[in-house]
């Protein structure tokens, strides 16, 4: 059985982004979310809302940053918190301003390991690789929203068995926002701040310590975010199929495939720009294979369609039946895998509900 997950929290985030040389509403936007509820709620799809009381939402705050800090760095996590209300109170924006960083942390030769600097500008970069990575008012609330939809998910999977004793969802798809995948756990980029599927691992293990756990991260783009976190954990095995070459530009090749224990856990199918469905399909088969081969547990599927043909972000030929295609062969490879389905990507807003409605379809095909 499926479940869906949706904090309205997540849709107070609300961020710009330079286009050319102006600043623009982030691509990013509440609207995209908007857009796949009202499709799911045509549909007659079940969302269960995680609602945030005031006593519930500390204590969910607690929870949620325990679990984080296994992942992410402390000062991180602070500057997210804080660095709004400090901005704020130096007098450089707005309550209703806009954080964005001005210059970026560089390897040196120096020797000196990096170190944040004291003043609140100069932080946004040293906690920043990207441009794409705003910080308004509300922000940290719908991080911690989105962070909090993938804990649950794998909450309520832990408790899946294949012989009826236990739940029977089977399936949670989170509708997170922001995304993850591009958050190595001390830096944000790519619209992502909280790095989700880690947290999600880190929930599953709580319940679960030894599990091998599968991470198919089919974004358009590579997931350098969840690559990096466990590129030397030879408990989670990493697969993304991505366009080659494209953001974030420093990782995703072949020949990055894990470190120390984790050698071989990590594999990156970079894609040509235009790549078809056929060609697409053809990598899907040998991530999926490897999935398999390592009888992962938990599988995490971070999904983002802006594979999708029009998008703004993306370069593939793939359509909206591609997607029920696409989850009709990941879950008939691992059907008996609880899955962990965690929103990733995706801009063509008015594309996007369809194009959940046909990758659910796909997936429920298959039982
Ligand atoms: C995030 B995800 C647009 C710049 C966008 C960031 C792309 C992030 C993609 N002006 N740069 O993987 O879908
Ligand atoms: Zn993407």
């Amino acid at each position: 059985m499926l479940a869906i997950l949706f904090d309205p929290d997540t849709l107070l985030h609300k961020t710009i982004e330079l286009l050319g040389s102006k600043l623009i509403p982030a691509l990013e936007s509440p609207e995209r979310l908007e857009a796949i509820l009202k499709a799911l709620r045509i549909s007659e799809y079940d969302i269960r809302t995680v609602q945030d009381d005031s006593v519930r939402g500390k204590e969910r705050i607690e929870r949620v940053l325990n679990l984080i800090s296994e992942t992410h760095n402390y000062g991180y996590l602070q500057h997210l918190r804080e660095v709004h209300d400090d901005w704020v109170s130096a007098g450089l924006i707005d309550k209703d301003g806009h954080v964005l960083p001005e210059c970026f942390w560089l390897p040196t030769s120096t020797g000196k390991p990096m170190r944040p600097p004291k003043d609140p500008f100069a932080r946004a970069g040293y906690y920043a690789f990207d441009m794409s990575s705003d910080i308004m008012s509300e922000s940290y609330q719908a991080i911690v929203g989105s962070a909090n939809l993938a804990c649950e998910g794998a909450d309520m999977l832990s408790g899946f068995s294949l012989e009826g004793s236990g739940s029977d969802v089977d399936t949670v798809l989170a509708l997170c926002r922001p995304p993850g995948h591009h958050c190595d756990g001390r830096r944000a980029g790519g619209y992502c701040y909280i790095n989700n599927a880690a947290l999600a691992v880190s929930t599953w293990r709580a319940a679960h310590p030894d599990a091998p756990v599968g991470i198919l991260d089919i974004d358009f783009h590579h997931g350098n975010g969840t690559q990096e976190i466990f590129y030397a954990d030879p408990r989670v095995l990493y697969v993304s199929i991505h366009g080659e070459d494209e953001f974030p530009y420093y990782t995703g090749a072949e020949d990055e495939r894990g470190v120390g224990d984790g050698t071989g856990m990590n594999i990156n199918y970079p894609l040509k720009v235009g790549s078809s469905v056929d060609e697409y399909m053809e990598k899907l088969e040998f991530a999926l294979q490897h999935l398999v081969a390592y009888q992962a547990g938990f599988l995490i599927v971070s999904l983002g369609f802006d594979t999708y043909h029009s998008d703004p972000l993306g370069s593939f030929q793939i359509h909206t039946e591609d997607y029920a295609t696409i989850a009709a062969a990941i879950r008939h490879k691992l059907k008996d895998v609880p899955a962990l389905i965690l929103l990733e990507g995706g801009y063509v807003i008015e594309h996007l509900g369809a194009n959940m409605l046909s990758f659910l379809k796909g997936w429920k095909s298959v039982s």
